[in-house]
């Protein structure tokens, strides 16, 4: 057989061996010079060199591959093992490191160095996540954000894991599993992917009253939020701070966002899914790769046993928040977020966090639903992640020395010397041992009978429902019921739906009505039996999110759409004013590249007309030749931009041109529209939404 060596197709340019940076194992491989430059040299995971990477050893140029190849089956082998199972729940997350700085100290509480060492900062990473989708779902299904962040302390790690809503659906941790089945896609049709509007939810839901606070939040505006910035996180159960006399303080933790809360309307949400699925990751990557870092002040709600007991509900039950109208919330500290994670799989997917991972001077309190917890994480970091050893990756690792004697284990990567394993020995001086200074449960007195129940003082479950609903500004109670018009009209089951409504007439007779009316219902269903009288709790204006909104255009984005010979003199002012405002600008034009303005200057464009729709800006401006506007009448992208920015009551800012566009898509401007030389009172407007616009473009229950 002669040799076809030499017609045998070869690649054999290096492309670089994957990014080691932060990798501790290394791949090793000695460095080479080529025409790119130096860089090490591609080897298998054993260090052998690697002559070709694009090739697999074939018996002749067109002949079948052989077994042999162990470089191919190398590489093909570790492809095929790259996936771990996804998160049950909060599969989808973005992350990002940063730190915490205390700038008020607990030291009368709490003996956590994390909490009295003022000044002091902390490495963290947050990851913030959708619940029911899957890892590859959108960003944007109206969902409660999880919001988790691992300190990483001098004290050893502490999560604190919690949602961007302050209770949660259940009361006791074995109704998760039930819970989750219901709001997941259902088994047999394998569909919806990450929404609840579905009838095993509801149905659930439906037997299940003690989730009717949950409902109201989950169905305002608070499940469509802008961006993960604007967001705020609860740590939602009562925690015990412990201080150095073992006196113990009960905590709440709460994270509020220094750009405000924000919300995107409905019909928005839904359009944002398919212009951009990754919206709320792509916005967290720019605002951290621009510098723009994202940042939360740390409060907390602090009471005693004795005012627990005065409280009109049980705070142990997690279906209940304490008004801050009641306990007001003091700010010890705040978060920022600075780094990007170098590598998605190694952080933002193997951080493992546990409600249990927790430092001396913080204790857990008897909320069921937060026991529960307490087992559930770990057991799941075993199953995702493989071996118990899951806190040895560098993401999962404290920044504190660490030390026991545990040992071995699937993947360890702890290399311990010594023949001691074992505490307390006298071998082994050196070796690990305990510290008086060491975590202490709180010794809280426990009485009572065993058994399978649930506390009394848990069985209200529609006066939160009630103080929430009412706490409400106007537009956000039309959005709430709206939105449960939109879920329960996609339950199939007409008993569902009505149970739910009957549900609502414990929490406001005019509620129930709107969405039965909503529903096409013909009377209003039963109520079904309340388990405790239901209270007229005080209105608390911190539950709104419209009345929580900063008046800001800080860290939002506004774009401008031209086309060939736009006014350049309007586009450098709208331009100015709005970075002035703290906010970023984006160009969008029928194509990308360079395009030539009224004084023959050329601007760069963002975005093409057709990818970049309005519903990804904040605010709008519409800036167009009278050729440019009727070039632009004819596209239904144009159309749609203005008409949608109209519709999710944003601010626009037009001259002429922008002003015939507009009149092409019928929208007739109201004084949410603005001439584009006045930049002063369009900056103003764009700082909120154009509320008073929304009854005349859409009807809302
Ligand atoms: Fe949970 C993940 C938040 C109740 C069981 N949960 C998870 C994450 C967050 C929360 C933010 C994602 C963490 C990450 O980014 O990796 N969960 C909550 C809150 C709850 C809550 C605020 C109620 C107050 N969870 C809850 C219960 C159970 C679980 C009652 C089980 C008894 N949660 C899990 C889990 C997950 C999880 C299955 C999936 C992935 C993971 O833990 O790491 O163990």
């Amino acid at each position: 057989m002669s040799s076809k060596k030499k017609d045998t197709p070869r690649v054999t340019e290096g492309k670089g061996a994957p990014g080691t940076r932060s990798d501790p194992v290394g791949t090793g491989g000695e460095l080479h010079q080529t025409a790119g430059g130096t860089h090490p040299v591609l080897t298998t995971n054993q260090g052998t060199p690697i002559s070709d990477n694009q090739n697999s050893l074939r018996a002749h140029p067109k002949g079948p591959t052989l077994l042999e190849d162990f470089i191919l089956r190398e590489k093909i082998t570790h492809f095929d093992h790259e996936r771990i199972p996804e998160r049950i729940v909060h599969a989808r997350g973005t992350a990002a490191h940063g730190f915490f700085e205390l700038t008020a100290s607990l030291a009368d509480y709490t003996t956590a160095q994390i909490l009295t060492e003022v000044g002091e900062r902390t490495p963290v990473f947050t990851r913030i996540s959708t619940v029911a989708g899957g890892a590859g779902s959108v960003d944007t299904p109206r969902d409660v954000r999880g919001f988790a962040v691992k300190f990483y302390s001098k004290q050893g790690n502490w999560d604190l894991v919690g949602n961007n809503v302050p209770v949660f659906f259940i009361q006791d941790a074995m109704k998760f599993p039930d819970l989750v089945h219901a709001v997941k896609m259902e088994p047999d049709r394998g569909f919806p992917q990450s929404a609840s509007a579905h009838d095993t939810f509801w149905d659930y839901i439906s037997l299940t009253p003690e989730s009717m606070h949950m409902v109201m939040w989950i169905m305002s505006d608070r499940t469509l939020p802008r961006s993960l910035r604007m967001i705020e996180g609860f740590g939602v159960h009562s925690f015990r701070l412990v201080n150095a006399a073992g006196d113990s303080t009960f905590v709440k933790f709460h994270w509020r966002p220094k750009l405000g809360l924000q919300s995107t309307v409905w019909d928005e949400t839904v359009k944002i899914a398919g212009a951009d699925p990754d919206f709320h990751r792509r916005d967290m990557f720019e605002a951290i790769q621009s510098g723009a870092f994202p940042e939360w002040e740390l409060a907390v709600q602090l009471f005693t046993e004795d005012e627990a007991a005065a409280f009109p509900f049980d705070h142990l039950d997690a279906t209940k928040l304490i008004p801050e109208e009641l306990v007001p919330l003091k700010v010890i500290g705040r978060m920022v977020l600075d780094r990007w994670p170098d590598n998605f799989f190694a952080e933002t997917e193997q951080v493992a966090f546990c409600p249990s991972h927790l430092v001396p001077g913080i204790d857990f309190s008897n909320d069921p639903l937060l026991q529960g917890r307490l087992f559930s994480y770990l057991d799941t970091q075993l199953s995702r992640l493989g071996s118990p050893n899951f806190h040895q990756l560098p993401i999962n690792a404290p920044k504190c020395p660490f030390a026991n004697h545990q040992r071995d284990g699937h993947m360890t990567m702890q290399r311990p010397v010594g023949r001691v394993a074992y505490e307390p020995s006298s071998l082994a001086p050196d070796s690990p041992r305990e510290t008086p200074q060491g975590f202490r449960s709180f010794g809280a007195a426990e009485s009572g009978e065993r058994g399978r129940v649930r506390a009394e003082s848990f069985a209200d479950h529609y006066s939160q429902a009630r103080m929430f609903f009412r706490s409400q500004t106007a537009p956000e109670q039309a959005h709430l019921a709206s939105a449960l018009v939109f879920e329960l009209s996609k339950v199939e089951t007409p008993h569902v739906r009505e149970a739910i409504v009957g549900h609502l007439r414990h929490i406001d007779a005019a509620l129930a009505q709107r969405v039965a009316d909503g529903l096409g219902l013909k009377a209003l269903p039963p109520a079904p039996r309340a388990a405790a009288p239901i209270l007229d709790m005080d209105a608390s204006p911190a539950l709104q999110l419209i009345g929580k909104m900063k008046h800001t255009l800080e860290g939002r984005c506004v774009a401008i759409l031209i086309n060939e010979g736009s006014d350049a003199k309007a586009l450098a002012a709208i331009k100015a004013a709005v970075l002035k405002a703290g906010a970023s600008v984006k160009v969008v034009a029928p194509k990308i590249g360079e395009l030539k303005l009224s004084d023959g200057s050329s601007v760069a464009v963002d975005g093409q007309l057709a990818g970049t729709p309005s519903v990804l800006f904040d605010a709008v401006a519409v800036l167009l030749s009278d050729a440019g506007a009727k070039a632009l009448g004819r596209e239904a992208a144009a159309i749609d931009f203005v008409r949608d920015a109209f519709g999710h009551l944003k601010a626009i800012s037009i001259d002429q041109g922008g002003q015939a566009l507009l009149q092409t898509a019928g929208v007739v401007p109201d004084a949410g529209v603005l001439a584009a030389p006045d930049t002063a009172a369009f900056i103003d407007a764009a700082k909120t939404r154009q509320w008073a616009r929304e009854p005349s473009v859409r009807t809302l229950a």
